[in-house]
């Protein structure tokens, strides 16, 4: 009789993580978002309420940096759990499967280990890997209507680079609001599997061309420009500085503003405040969206028993260290926004402030959805956080952009090391915007050396 007490009781226990009763996950990929989000304070004026009341639910990373600062070996690396030096994917160029043809992806183990159903739309890999049919029971691609094309401001002669300016045009047409469209569609059906949704955004990614009402949102008068110094880029190394001048792609350095260094043309054309209120307007317009989808989720019969996880795949440029976009290793080009929310345990309303990376969310999912650990992923599972934002969480980040330029961030510091063997490191106890390289003193030598130890032994060509 004891027996068959302790065997019911057994299977009380495990019937939650069997099949059907596995959370779902709702998983918000979003293109190129900064930590410009309200609650993370990133910029003073953005305005985010949506993806704050998701922060409200659960816990927001305010540390939280990309495994590549690029889509493409970003997303390769979560979607695989492996890290780019593992991969070998550094750049936009290289196809996921002819790299690692052998990876089970995130969606594959979640399917074939879970019983989950995997659907996906719009952004989620980087471009034609985002139909990796061994990754989806199903992907949604909206069609692009080519003819809506945003306009920027007319009185700017022909060479000035400036994406960005309202569009005249009903949102409803817009590729992003037809994918959430159809991942609302998703979220209203009943299912009787467990699902892995993703909804992924195209924007905030450049051009910044979206509807008047959310440039409104953002007058230009008034405007705050980021904080920067005019000679910040004089003590960094060589590779640091080509960095921050030219939009590295990897496969060939190349600079998207053919007539002159981004920063440079900004200036000429007085587009910085114009530039700042475009990427607001663009993120205002992805957090309306992303409400539609939090909206919708609350309504249905899924409210109980999803998980969200919304991120950002790399950080963002707007003038800081005179450098746009991405492609570099410094604080504001890795970190992103990561909360996430709706498991039971998870602690609400936290901000966490240890050093946590993309890598870490396949396993962590796995965790969540009550799914054996995975041998052979780079990451290690969050979830201790989630229920304890505060305990002790002492593993250094790493981001890498191209081969073998690597960064480490732990909770003081930021090391970084390119592949001629050039260094910058800072100290965010009292330099945030990592303005002095301290690579150079020998009062650091022995922090250098230590934080050289975290970096990758193997580095895949
Ligand atoms: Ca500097």
């Amino acid at each position: 009789m004891k027996t068959l007490s302790l065997l019911v009781a057994l299977l009380f226990t495990l019937v939650p993580v069997l099949g059907k009763d596995r959370p779902n996950v709702l998983f918000i990929p979003v293109d190129d978002l900064n930590s410009w989000v309200s609650h993370l304070g990133g910029h003073p004026q953005t305005k985010t309420p949506n993806i704050d009341r998701l922060a409200n639910r659960g816990v927001s990373f305010t540390k939280a940096y990309c495994n590549a600062p690029l889509c493409n070996p970003s997303r390769v690396s979560l979607f695989t759990g492996l890290l780019p030096s593992n991969t070998g994917v550094y750049g936009n160029g290289e196809m996921m499967r002819e790299k690692v043809p052998d990876a089970v992806t995130l969606m594959q183990y979640l399917r074939s280990e879970g019983g989950y159903s995997v659907k996906g739309g719009g952004k989620t890999f980087h471009g034609s890997s985002a139909y990796d049919p061994d990754s989806w029971d199903y992907y949604n691609q909206p069609n692009r209507n080519r003819r809506i094309a945003g306009e920027r401001d007319a009185y700017l002669p022909k060479e000035a680079w400036a994406p960005w300016g309202p569009l005249d045009v009903d949102e409803s047409e817009l590729f992003d609001v037809k994918n959430v469209n159809w991942a609302i569609s998703e979220l209203e059906k009943s299912h009787d599997k467990p699902f892995f949704l993703a909804c992924g955004f195209t924007k905030p990614h450049m051009p910044w061309y979206v509807p008047q009402k959310y440039f409104d949102m953002h007058p230009l008068e008034g405007i705050e420009l980021p904080d920067t110094i005019d000679n910040d880029r004089d003590d960094l190394p060589a590779w640091g500085k080509r960095f921050a001048r030219e939009v590295h792609d990897v496969s060939g350095a190349r600079n998207f503003a053919t007539h002159g260094e981004d920063h440079d043309m900004v200036l000429k054309h007085n587009q910085w405040p114009r530039a700042v209120q475009s990427y607001l307007a663009t993120i205002s317009f992805v957090d309306a969206h992303v409400g539609r989808l939090l909206d919708t989720l609350d309504k249905s019969d899924h409210a109980e028993n999803t998980i969200i996880v919304l991120w950002g795949d790399h950080g963002w440029h707007l003038g800081e260290k005179q450098h746009w976009r991405k492609h570099a290793l410094w604080e504001v080009t890795t970190r992103t926004t990561l909360v996430i929310a709706g498991s039971v345990g998870v602690k609400e309303n936290q901000l966490c402030e240890k050093p946590v990376s993309l890598i870490d969310l396949y396993p962590t999912i796995l965790d969540l959805c009550g799914l054996p650990s995975r041998d052979g992923l780079d990451g290690q599972s969050i979830a201790p956080l989630l229920k304890n934002p505060k305990r002790n969480w002492e593993r250094p980040v790493l981001t890498t952009f191209g081969y073998q330029n690597h960064a480490i961030r732990t909770e003081r510091w930021r090391y970084i090391r390119y592949v001629d063997g050039g260094e910058e490191l800072y100290d965010h106890n009292s330099d945030p915007n990592e303005w002095t390289n301290l690579a150079g003193n020998p009062e650091f030598t022995d922090v250098i050396s230590k934080l050289k130890q975290t970096m990758p032994k193997v580095n895949r060509k």
